[in-house]
């Protein structure tokens, strides 16, 4: 491949990722909202308050007709592109995260972005995740323990992962990947522990050929995200935890676009010596429900 037809494949494949987004959630989004009973009064003082706040900006800086126009013709394209769910998840998710696990005395998690799709194939807690033949990346064994806040090794937690390849490209979004690569649940053993295999992502650029991508590019911002782990831990009975695992040294775990880094979720992987790549442990602390 050359590498111009390279880039535009590349390319190709970030701008669906955006877009594929907007399907993803509302597929899982419709069952949420059945039966749900409407609190006039909340979404009075909440739409209120977002719309104040708004004017408030727009009286403060004096904002001109030509900007409001361009803000205008910016929100149509984040809806024509199907970015709802990457601005909102890049922008905002990192408030509504803090506040809901404000109360948690066990490990920190953080958001979850738009690429999570449940129902991952299951492995034991020593498995190897799905992936191709070769799949490009170093070797990563993870290892570690769920517990409970009072020490309690939970027996069976699930640990589900979910991460980007070697290239920043999500399975089920970017085209021409096997369904559930590099996205699968490990079941820890009785001891609450696991080690499995996966491969290292690399850093990261949020799809910047859409509508996310011209506000970045207009307000002279970057689109990185450090290199990260998605993962959901779970026990029956304890709260589920939504997180991320960074890699020391990378250059976007200070500025990242999705504010999402917490130093707790730092990893410190080293080389193995028993085998090629890199091993790190890492345990999770559950809070009772
Ligand atoms: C991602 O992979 C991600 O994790 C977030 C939060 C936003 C966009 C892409
Ligand atoms: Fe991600």
């Amino acid at each position: 491949m050359t590498d111009a037809s390279f880039q535009a494949e590349t390319t190709a494949k970030a701008a669906e990722s955006g877009a594929n987004a907007t399907e993803n959630f509302l597929e899982r989004s419709r069952a949420a909202f059945d039966g749900v009973v409407v609190d006039h009064a909340r979404v009075s003082r909440l739409a209120g308050r977002a719309i104040q706040a708004l004017n408030d900006i727009i009286v403060e800086e004096k904002l001109t007709y030509p900007e409001y126009n361009a803000v205008k013709a910016w929100l149509i394209k984040v809806g024509e592109d199907g970015e709802w769910p990457l601005f909102l998840d890049v922008w905002l998710e990192h408030s509504v995260e803090e506040v809901a696990s404000e109360h948690r005395k066990g490990s920190k998690g953080t958001i979850e972005g738009p690429y999570y799709v449940p129902d991952a194939p299951e492995h034991a807690w020593d498995g190897t995740i799905s992936m191709r033949e070769n799949e490009p990346g170093d070797p990563l064994l993870f290892s570690g323990q769920v517990r409970a806040v009072d020490g309690t090794p939970l027996a069976g937690a699930r640990i589900e992962l979910w991460h980007a390849d070697d290239l920043g490209f999500y399975s089920q979004f970017a085209p021409g990947l096997p369904e559930w690569n590099l996205r699968g649940v490990f079941i820890a053993n009785e001891d609450g522990k696991y080690a499995f295999n996966t491969v290292r992502p690399a850093p990261y650029q949020i799809p910047t050929e859409g509508a996310c991508g011209v506000l970045i590019e207009a307000a002279g911002w970057h689109a990185w995200r450090p290199a990260h782990l998605h993962l959901k831990v779970s026990a029956p009975g304890y709260e589920l935890i939504t997180t991320q695992l960074y890699f020391p040294g990378d250059p976007h775990n200070g500025d990242d676009i999705a504010s999402a880094v917490k130093p707790e979720l730092v990893l410190d992987p080293h080389p193995r010596t028993d085998g090629e790549g890199e091993v790190v442990v890492y345990d999770f602390v559950l809070d009772p429900e």
